[in-house]
């Protein structure tokens, strides 16, 4: 490219463009004087030069090209494109007097910076720094006609999302690293003392110093968590936890000793429970770095596939499996694999008051009625007992039954994925593949997370598919993420995959110390199943909503091209909203995308004053800092 002198330009009479010139060189310099972003910006600028150029030739996906010049553009200057239309249309995002339109990503091979002029504020409100929009909505709550289902623990989400950010509990800190963390918590960083309080006696959780420590006890492990756990594989030795049972859920799961035990089983469990007078149990779940999710039995199905889990527990999880006709046990059935358990230790199983009696006697009938098999009862040295049931591998006891109550399902009507759907009063048929045959028990841990898993569909190239993906994902994660300078995978614990595909990304990281929560958006294509079949867990939800988790509750977010998908139904300032919501300070998030995607979420996140950078041209590497809004 030819030299542009000053002395030529003058020589040939272009002042126009000199005048241009310096008016850009002098714009630039007031915005950078006057961003309050100027830390975040040099350090973003010495971070792209320290990543990799040589190897990147021109492709759709950008890459950084030698100049590594901070474009930064004013929005007003880029509201007219090619397609301009003051309308809303869906590849715009609004924020009052803000609009981008269209950034070209061709053009832009680095990070592009639009100034938004949003000014955050925080949360207000008593329960402000624990904030969960969906959960939290006291106006809909209040409106309710009836809680008697529960229904004051589901979700109610707020119309406009809100547009503020969580503010820190007073003398939060970097948590405890995992394994210590499973132990012991600052105290500061969930302050809730209620159930030291309240569960005394059981030893869920003792406040000592600046900690709160976890013994390993709960209602129903009197002698510690371990012994439990042992004592539930010796009444029945065919579970063999971590080879034959690999992925279960713990209904009502207290502060999840009993699911971050069995990690040690190479058994992976989602805990859950509601948001409920346990003050923060699921907080102290997730902090303590054991997969954990707020969700109830309620008046809806849960966010999980049919045939999910090999095993189900709930020790005293207080739910009346047999109310509404059982629709309660029929939803556990629904997303219990076929042959798969249900461990329940519960009064009724070993009490012998007539309440007991009495709820005991209409579990029998109702176990019956949907072809569920006692295969153990026995109680403990301690005096407590605990019952197991096989839900059918086959259908034959379906067919056979007198009466057909509960009906079977029709054969369609149930393919929708569970979000918002109410709970059902019919039995899903056993799945069964495109010959006809029952779809089988996965391959044994851990073997099982490379294997073909059985629900993949038998079209013919599925199956390659699957090995592409899972080969695609296990180069980029150790090439790439864990080489890459700019994430101390070391601080790392709770990671949530925002776009889980088949889980390749999760399976790639298996040997380290971490866990994926693997989320397929509800839009996207179906693919849960898969991951539970891997050995691995994962719900579903969608990002234009808030998820049910507490704020600061991840440590790394994955999402592998979300936005486009995402943004033509919601703007991305929200979705970035709750990303800074659920990640804890000084987390990260690892995001691929097309560079129009990754420049509008990028804006996003400098004005909530992340520090990010763009590396090998296509991935954006975002920080969440410690700064709050007044
Ligand atoms: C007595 S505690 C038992 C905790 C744990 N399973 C143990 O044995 O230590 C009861 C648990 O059930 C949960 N729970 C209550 N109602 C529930 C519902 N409808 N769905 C799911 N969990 C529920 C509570 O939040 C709490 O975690
Ligand atoms: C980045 O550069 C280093 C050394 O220059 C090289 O070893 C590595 O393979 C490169 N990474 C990629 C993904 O190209
Ligand atoms: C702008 O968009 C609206 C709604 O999508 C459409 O009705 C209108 O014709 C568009 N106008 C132009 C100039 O494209
Ligand atoms: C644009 O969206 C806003 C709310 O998101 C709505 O109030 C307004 O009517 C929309 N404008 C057009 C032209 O569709
Ligand atoms: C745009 O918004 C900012 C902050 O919200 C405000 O200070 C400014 O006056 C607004 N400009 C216009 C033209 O409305
Ligand atoms: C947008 O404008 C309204 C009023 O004009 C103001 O109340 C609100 O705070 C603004 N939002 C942002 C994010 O600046
Ligand atoms: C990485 O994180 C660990 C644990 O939080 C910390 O001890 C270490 O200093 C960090 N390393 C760097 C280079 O920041
Ligand atoms: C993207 O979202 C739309 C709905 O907004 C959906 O119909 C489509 O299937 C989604 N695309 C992919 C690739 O999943
Ligand atoms: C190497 C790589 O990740 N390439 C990606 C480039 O972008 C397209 C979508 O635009 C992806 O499909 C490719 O995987």
């Amino acid at each position: 490219m030819a030299m542009i002198s000053v002395q030529n330009l003058v020589k040939e009479r272009k002042y126009p463009f000199i005048f241009a010139l310096a008016i850009l060189l002098v714009s630039t310099t007031i915005f950078f004087l006057y961003s309050n972003n100027f830390q975040s910006l040099t350090f973003s600028l010495g971070d792209l030069q320290k990543s990799n150029r040589t190897t990147s030739k021109p492709s759709q996906n950008a890459t950084i090209s030698p100049d590594t010049t901070q474009k930064v553009d004013d929005a007003n200057d880029n509201t007219k494109s090619d397609d301009s239309n003051d309308s809303n249309s869906s590849n715009d995002y609004e924020n009052n007097n803000t609009t981008i339109t269209n950034i070209d990503s061709n053009d832009h091979n680095n990070l592009l910076i639009v100034d938004l002029k949003i000014k955050w504020v925080a949360c207000k409100g008593p329960v402000a720094v624990d904030y969960i929009p969906c959960l939290d909505n006291f106006q809909a709550i209040k409106e309710l006609k009836s809680r008697r289902h529960m229904e004051h623990r589901e979700r109610h989400c707020p119309q406009p999302s809100p547009r503020c950010l969580v503010p820190l509990p007073n003398g939060y800190k970097v948590p405890v690293p995992w394994p210590k963390s499973r132990d012991m918590i600052w105290y500061d960083n969930v302050p809730h003392p209620k159930l030291v309080e309240y569960k005394k006696d059981q030893h869920w959780v003792i406040k000592k110093g600046d900690f709160l420590v976890f013994p390993g006890g709960g209602t129903q492990f009197k002698d510690g968590v371990t012994n439990y756990i042992n004592f539930i594989e010796k009444t029945l030795p065919s579970i063999e936890w971590g080879r034959h049972t690999r992925v279960i859920l713990d209904v009502g799961c207290g502060v999840a000793s009993f699911g971050g035990y069995l990690l040690d089983k190479d058994v992976i469990t989602m805990s859950f429970a509601p948001k409920d007078e346990h003050e923060a149990q699921i907080q102290f779940a997730l902090e303590r770095g054991i997969p954990a999710t707020l969700s109830v039995i309620g008046t809806q199905k849960l966010t999980f596939p049919d045939n999910a889990f090999d095993l189900i527990h709930c020790a005293r999880c207080r739910v009346h499996w047999d109310a509404d006709g059982g629709k309660p046990l029929m939803e556990l059935n629904r997303i219990l694999r076929p042959g798969g358990f249900f461990v329940w230790s519960a009064t009724p199983v070993y009490r012998d008051d007539e309440r007991d009696r009495n709820v005991w006697n209409s579990m029998v009938a109702l176990t019956k009625s949907i072809c569920w098999k006692v295969v153990a009862k026995t109680v403990d040295s301690s005096g407590i007992g605990l019952v197991i049931y096989q839900k059918p591998l086959s259908s034959s006891c379906y067919e056979k039954r007198q009466e057909s109550n509960p009906p079977l399902c029709e054969q369609q009507n149930e393919k929708n994925v569970p979000w918002y759907v109410p709970l059902s009063g019919c039995l899903p048929r056993l799945p069964v593949d495109s010959m006809g045959n029952l779809v089988g028990w996965p391959t044994q841990w851990p073997d099982r997370i490379s294997s073909k898993p059985p629900s993949l569909t038998t079209l013919s190239d599925a199956e390659e598919m699957f090995i592409e993906d899972t080969k695609h994902w296990a180069s980029l994660v150790s090439d790439v993420y864990l080489d890459g300078p700019a994430i101390n995978w070391s601080s790392v614990r709770n990671i949530m995959d925002m776009n889980a595909g088949y889980g390749g990304f999760a399976a790639a990281l298996i040997d380290l110390p971490y866990w994926v929560m693997n989320v397929v958006p509800i839009h996207m294509e179906d693919t849960l199943p898969i991951i539970f079949d891997r050995g691995l867990i994962g719900i579903y939800h969608d990002w234009c909503e808030s998820l049910n988790t507490y704020p600061r509750t991840y440590d790394l977010l994955h999402a592998s091209f979300l936005f486009r998908n995402l943004t033509q139904r919601c703007d991305i300032i929200d979705v970035a909203v709750e990303m800074d919501r659920i990640l804890r300070p000084g987390g990260l998030i690892l995001v691929q995308d097309t560079m129009e995607m990754v420049n509008k979420l990028n804006s996003v996140l400098r004005s909530m004053q992340w520090s990010t950078s763009l590396y090998q041209g296509q991935f954006l590497v975002g920080n969440k800092g410690f700064w709050r809004p007044k």
